[in-house]
């Protein structure tokens, strides 16, 4: 068989929002440590840790002030060896955030560097304005502009997303060979690979003015250009291969032509990518501009993109996108079971995300006082700028905000969701009361248990984990795959609506979400089935 990264399901953790093991409302690495053994019976293999490192926590903690620390906030350093000693004995990887297109502007490299101290005077990419005018006309990511102004300095710096962000240049040597120095500190400790955070940007080949009517003014000069791919490939070969280690690129607006190139194992940059297409199901391009979910531009997302790659991520959530279950279905657990099959029986890498397995929902926010990240606070004067008043901001966000996904991980049906004995940093979801781990355990037809049911047979099944991709026919609402290995195939049908649906099917019914089911080519509202054939041409393997 492949490499272990192909065959294993990834279980994203987002920290903050995990489990807090001391009561400070804040989730921490001990608190991940007493849940390894929950995660060890979902059947995951890899757990990958949104960041925590030292950092201000602007941005949550992709605002990095020491790469090679653990913040207080999170534990320490021996923590983490004791995370990923225990994982290792459960039989769980740990990977990392690699956050480095950009540091914390409280990093010691930025403070260094906007005092022109020496090596770090060109870490940043500063420039001086023109007249009272920042360099160019470049557009962040979280709304407004990209520069910003530094007194000490006495110049602008770039940076793509918030103003604590400051972009590394690496057009300076010695920014590549820290940042080389920062993976090998973390692969040499025991992790088993990166997510790499924007990692497609890293490259700014110019500093000119960017089309002035796109949403992010200046990405023609800095999405995927050639001189990151050498950057990666260079990655590659000086530290990456040097381990036992995969990596995972968060690649923005990327297409499919550009991914395969990414990560084709010839030119060795990355190992596999995420791309966001499918998350325009529901939005367009970006997702403060909603549109009406449609099942059919989901599915004809994702079935490009099994096609277009021999190998790639496949997910539906993370911790910068809404709850899937809320966005694409009716938010009920048995859409929630729905779409978990799908996940898990595409062909790729799976990442779930903390709660998914759960079915966890949007977050019943009551106002902007809710509301903790810096992307939605920073996006409302955008958003006053295209004419929306109050109400109609607050909806977007409701929809939108990447604090959807942020809310604490419902433990249990008691104070606090049992994420923190003390006052939690974000609200919990009024609904942990009933959407809870504890009560799911309990219930045989719970998500939690169908999460774990589709993780066993995806593990024992070699069609699932290798086998070819393909589509045998998409509908307004639903949709059936075959997966094939050698001549043996597994049929995956999913009616993505509340409503039934009629559809051929043939093979025997191995799971069905809603219990033991006989043949009779109906699908109940929302029903995911896997049906397995009889070798084709009646050979045996
Ligand atoms: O969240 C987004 C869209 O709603 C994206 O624009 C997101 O900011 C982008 O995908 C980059 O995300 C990553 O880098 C950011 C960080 O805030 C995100 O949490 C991270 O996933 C900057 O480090």
């Amino acid at each position: 068989m492949e490499t272990w990264w192909k065959e294993q399901a990834v279980y994203q953790i987002y920290p903050m929002s995990f489990c807090d093991s001391n009561g400070d409302g804040m989730g921490d690495i001990p608190g991940i440590i007493s849940k390894l053994p929950y995660l060890k019976s979902l059947g995951v293999g890899i757990l990958w840790l949104s960041p925590v490192y030292r950092s201000p926590g602007e941005d949550n903690g992709y605002d990095i002030s020491d790469y090679c620390d653990i913040d207080p906030k999170f534990g320490t350093l021996s923590d983490m060896d004791e995370l990923i000693q225990k994982a290792r004995e459960l039989g769980l990887r740990i990977v990392m955030d690699l956050v480095i297109n950009h540091t914390s502007s409280a990093h010691a490299w930025f403070q260094k560097s906007r005092r022109r101290e020496a090596p770090y005077e060109d870490f940043y990419i500063w420039r001086d304005g023109k007249g009272k005018r920042p360099p160019n006309n470049w557009t962040s990511f979280f709304g407004g502009g990209a520069w910003a102004f530094d007194e000490v300095r006495g110049q602008y710096y770039l940076h793509l997303f918030a103003k604590g962000q400051p972009d590394l240049n690496y057009r300076n040597p010695a920014v590549i060979e820290a940042v080389e120095r920062v993976m090998d500190f973390w692969l040499a400790r025991g992790v088993s690979g990166f997510r790499c955070d924007v990692i497609n940007l890293l490259w700014k080949d110019s500093l000119k003015n960017g089309f002035p009517k796109g949403a992010l003014v200046g990405s023609e000069y800095y999405i995927g250009r050639p001189g990151c791919h050498a950057l990666l490939q260079r990655f590659r070969r000086e530290v990456l291969s040097r381990y036992d280690c995969f990596t995972v690129g968060e690649t923005v607006l990327v297409s499919p032509k550009k991914a395969r190139a990414l990560t084709d194992p010839d030119r060795g940059e990355l190992d596999m990518v995420f791309s966001f297409e499918h998350m325009d199901a529901d939005c367009f391009l970006v997702k403060w501009l909603p549109r009406k979910f449609k099942a059919q531009r989901l599915f004809r997302s994702l079935v490009k993109w099994q096609k277009a790659l021999p190998w790639n991520a496949v997910y539906f959530e993370n911790h910068d996108q809404g709850r899937s279950v809320s966005r694409f279905g009716d938010g009920s657990p048995a859409a929630a079971k729905a779409m978990l099959t799908l996940l898990l029986t595409l062909r790729g890498t799976p990442f779930v995300y903390q709660g998914e397995e759960l079915g966890m929902t949007n977050f019943d926010f009551a106002g902007m006082e809710d509301i903790r990240d810096v992307e939605s606070k920073n996006m409302v004067p955008t958003l006053k700028k295209l004419g929306l008043n109050d109400k109609q901001i607050f909806a977007r966000m409701k929809r939108a905000s990447r604090d959807n996904a942020r809310t604490p991980m419902q433990w249990t049906a008691g104070p606090q969701a049992g994420f923190t004995e003390g006052t939690p940093w974000i609200k919990v979801n009024g609904n942990h009361v009933t959407l809870n781990a504890q009560a799911e355990e309990g219930d045989p037809d719970s998500v939690l248990n169908w999460f774990r049911t589709l993780m066993a047979y995806r593990n024992g099944s070699e069609i699932l984990k290798q086998g070819r991709f393909r589509l045998i026919s998409r509908e307004k609402s639903w949709i059936k795959i075959e997966r094939r290995l050698g001549n043996e195939r597994v049929t995956v049908a999913v009616n993505w609506s509340s409503k039934e649906a009629k559809l051929p099917l043939v093979g025997r019914p191995v799971l069905s979400t809603h219990g033991t089911r006989v043949l009779d080519c109906r699908l109940q509202p929302w029903e995911a089935v896997i049906l397995e054939e009889p070798p084709q041409n009646g050979s045996e393997k």
